[in-house]
């Protein structure tokens, strides 16, 4: 009797114990990613993430499959700078988590914040070696390319990782973060109660980075003492979101402003202060540089040599990380902070007597641009055919002017150096592009990311080789119904259309298939495809293409002897000391 009164204790107990609610690794997951705001993956399903991404996407997170990673590693990268929230990629293990490693290296590099969340395989047979499927020590080989990166074995420490995770990649300089999650920990179960408390709710992710007093009056003093005073505005500006208080400090300080790429918009090009159409004047004859959020790296060359001219220099950096200073020449004013604390900070301290940056000088840079945008004028308003690049750019420049919040996307040789000069921009992050390493291939994956996190209609400008990294996710771009219209400046190469290989039957190294057709890509996927042989043809099509906000894709013909090598930085191909014989 006594026996049998146990044994039914025992099994009421055991069946609370099985109807009490669990979770398991892939609900957690999902959960901690919203509980962030973190409500979009971009990526490619497999094993062992299949589930997941369907668990995502029923659980209200938008999941965009693409179709290669290294796209959607973009995509996530990019929606990272958009946003300032970390853009996530998943990928499966081993070769698709090698595939989106790209994109995480390029985000580190360019202080994107992103997390690549990839499965992995068995622990116990990838560390010793025995062959599992897909097997790779994923974290070890992520290390050196990311901020941070962590693994994460039990349920229970789901909360923390994606906590570390999102915090490693928005705060401080941001940067690119790898979360790996085992297979098996998706299937690890835990009581559901338990679960939901072990989740973290990041509290201040990015924490203001208030910069030094001391520092910001050494930076006003060397300010005030310029006589040539420039103001450099990278793409660390444009992620701050700190909008408002930039365009006051440079109008304020009647200081000229170079935007360098993804700066652009930050103020309108056309802004009476901008010296982008004067960029060889300014860092020539500039007595002090203040750069904010842009770094003294090749872009800038270096602060140093024959761009910057004779004339010595004072450089004042505004920048979050302190290791940025002196990377390159003496800073002798450095503001380490976010830069919306220092540009506040510096425009409190400014007061109101701050007398405007000499007016002979800003004199002296508006007569150069203005100079030089009256010699540019006139080429792009040809409408030869087979078009020119200033003619196609010409219309494209036009399209912006009339949509300024339109988001351009743009990459290539001569296509991506003659657009950064020609095609102005109006409002901030409006620009993206090939970034810190001039890379090919991100394209769509921004083009797609553009059009999810902001909902404006994207212009993607590709070269033709550019293109053909991501071409394949115009699918992804239809299948979607994006509103993105992409334009291929279609000179059948590399550079040019024109080498010839003297020897062999083998084409040139830099050419394509001659008067390819690539809008029958996009018609094969259901989206509208054009062949623009004008520049009149070009704005009409795109125009239309905005409008209707279907995807679209022109193949804009280009003169294949129009580029030149390497567009805009020829002379950074290496030359041998052997005289060619
Ligand atoms: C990932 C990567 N691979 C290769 C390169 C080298 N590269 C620089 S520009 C370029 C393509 C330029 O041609 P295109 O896009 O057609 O532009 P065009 O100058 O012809 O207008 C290549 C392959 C690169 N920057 N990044
Ligand atoms: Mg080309």
């Amino acid at each position: 009797m006594a026996d049998a009164v146990v044994k039914e204790k025992h099994e009421t107990a055991n069946a609370s114990e099985a109807e009490r609610e669990l979770t398991d690794g892939f609900h957690l997951v999902i959960d901690a990613l919203k509980l962030n705001g973190l409500n979009t993956i971009y990526g490619v399903p497999g094993i062992p993430i299949t589930d997941f991404g369907r668990m995502a996407q029923a659980a209200g997170i938008r999941v965009l499959s693409f179709r290669h990673e290294q796209n959607a590693g973009y995509a996530a990268s990019i929606a990272g700078f958009l946003t300032k929230k970390p853009g996530v990629c998943l990928t499966v293990s081993a070769p698709g988590f090698l595939n989106g490693l790209t994109a995480l290296a390029h985000a580190t590099t360019n202080c994107f914040p992103m997390i690549l969340i990839s499965g992995s395989s068995e622990r116990e047979i990838v560390d010793l070696q025995q062959g599992d499927y897909e097997e790779m020590d994923q974290l070890a080989i992520a290390k050196p390319l990311c901020k941070a990166a962590f693994r994460v074995l039990h349920a229970a420490d789901i909360g923390i990782g994606v906590a570390r995770a999102i915090r490693a990649a928005v705060s401080g300089r941001p940067g690119g973060v790898y979360l790996d999650l085992p297979a098996k920990l998706f299937g690890q179960v835990m009581d559901a109660e338990a679960g939901q408390k072990s989740l973290v709710k990041v509290i201040d992710p990015a924490p203001a980075q208030i910069p030094a007093s001391a520092a910001v009056k050494r930076a006003l003093d060397v300010l005030k003492s310029a006589k040539r005073p420039l103001i450099i505005l990278g793409k660390g500006a444009a992620y701050a979101q700190a909008d408002d208080e930039i365009r006051t400090l440079v109008e304020k300080s009647g200081v000229p402003f170079l935007p360098m790429s993804m700066g652009k918009g930050l103020l309108p090009d056309t802004h009476p202060q901008c010296a982008g159409a004067a960029r060889s004047t300014v860092l020539k004859d500039a007595d002090v540089v203040m750069l904010i959020g842009a770094r003294l790296n090749w872009l800038l060359s270096h602060g140093k040599g024959k761009t910057w001219g004779e004339a010595s220099k004072k450089f004042i950096q505004i920048d979050i990380e302190p290791k940025e200073m002196d990377s390159n020449v003496e800073i002798v004013a450095p503001v380490v902070g976010d830069i919306g604390s220092c540009v506040s900070a510096l425009l409190a301290a400014m007061g109101a007597k701050w007398s405007a940056a000499p007016a002979d000088w800003l004199a002296a840079v508006s007569a150069k641009r203005e100079e030089n945008i009256a010699k540019m004028a006139p080429r792009l308003m040809n409408n030869n055919a087979p078009m020119d690049y200033h003619g196609a750019l010409g219309a494209l420049r036009t399209v912006i002017k009339e949509r300024p919040d339109a988001i351009l996307v743009n990459e290539g040789a001569n296509t991506l150096d003659l657009a950064r000069g020609i095609i102005d921009m109006y409002q901030p992050r409006k620009r993206i592009d090939v970034g810190t390493w001039g890379v090919m291939g991100i394209g769509m994956g921004y083009a797609i990311a553009a059009a999810i996190e902001t909902g404006k209609p994207v212009l993607a400008v590709e070269g033709d080789s550019a293109f053909g990294f991501s071409g394949m996710e115009v699918e992804t771009i239809c299948r979607y119904k994006l509103p993105v219209c992409v334009v291929i400046f279609n000179n059948g190469g590399i550079y040019r259309g024109t080498d010839v290989n003297a020897v062999g039957s083998d084409p040139a190294t830099t050419v394509f298939v001659k008067d390819s057709r690539y809008d029958k890509m996009m018609e094969a996927f259901g989206g509208v495809g054009v062949n623009a042989t004008s520049p009149d043809e070009l704005k009409r099509a795109v125009d239309a293409a905005m409008d209707s906000g279907k995807p679209t894709l022109i193949n804009a013909m280009i003169d294949p002897a129009a580029g030149s090598e390497s567009g805009r930085i020829g002379n950074l191909n290496p030359q041998s000391k052997l005289k060619k014989k």
